[in-house]
């Protein structure tokens, strides 16, 4: 999956993932999000959730692995969410925050069980922004976010990750957030670092998915507004795919 994202980064193409959270949908909403996204062309499942109650994150990404050839990321909200059925997981070292066990600790604790699970890690530099409204993921890692209107600090915080040696920086939002990352912060980031960048929460609709892909992000990433509208997939992928046609085209 990373070599797939350098060489998309290569040619400028950008990609849409899906993010599904197995606590906040049923089997049958599931296959129908799958199937849209397969006839859409989805790039990515991420799958993950700050929480799992009710969910079963192992059959939700059977569920897709049967019925579709997109590649699924584990995008964990903590080392329980660790399951080799998946093709890929996100590991995810929280550095916009100053918490040891996010930073590291439950790296090391889950780092035995990803090196028996054959999953493809990916090491993620992962940083919050304050997108309006507190989120799950802040509250659950007890960090502070990146102040939104301080572009400045996510790129030097992006550069120190893609020095650190990480293979991804991730910009987020938070699950649910009232506005997306500024267009601004996006570019800040793109031009200071060389690594893909992954940029979601709060994306609601397909004109601001584009702006951040415009803006530079190589993957934009929406959970929330699918689950409430699946229809929404086809509009994202339809604008994504236009973007991509005329990247070829000047190519
Ligand atoms: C992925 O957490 C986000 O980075 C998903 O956010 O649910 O708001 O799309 P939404």
């Amino acid at each position: 999956m990373y070599q797939d994202l350098i060489e998309k980064k290569k040619k400028g193409l950008k990609s849409f993932a899906v993010l599904l959270d197995p606590d906040k949908i049923d089997d049958q909403k599931c296959l129908s999000i799958v199937r849209s996204a397969e006839e859409e062309g989805v790039d990515y499942f991420f799958i993950g959730g700050s929480l799992m109650t009710s969910g079963d994150m192992e059959r939700t990404i059977s569920i897709i692995k049967n019925q579709s050839s997109i590649p699924v990321a584990i995008f964990p909200g903590s080392n329980l969410q660790i399951y080799p059925n998946a093709d890929a997981i996100l590991l995810l070292s929280l550095i916009s925050g100053r918490n040891p066990e996010y930073l590291i600790g439950q790296h090391v604790v889950a780092a035995p069980l990803l090196k028996r699970s054959g999953l493809e890690v990916i090491s993620t530099g992962y940083m919050l922004v304050d997108c309006g409204k507190p989120t799950t993921v802040s509250y659950i890692s007890n960090t502070t976010p990146i102040p939104y209107d301080k572009p400045e600090i996510a790129a030097c915080t992006a550069i120190a990750g893609e020095m650190l040696g990480l293979k991804l920086i991730y910009l987020e939002g938070g699950s649910g957030a009232l506005r997306s990352i500024s267009g601004e912060m996006v570019e800040q980031v793109v031009q200071n670092v060389n690594l893909p960048l992954i940029v979601g929460g709060g994306i609601r609709d397909a004109e601001t998915a584009v702006k951040i892909m415009k803006a530079g992000a190589d993957v934009i990433v929406v959970g929330n507004a699918i689950e409430k509208n699946p229809g929404l997939i086809g509009k994202i992928a339809a604008m994504k795919r236009e973007l991509n046609a005329s990247q070829e085209k000047n190519h």
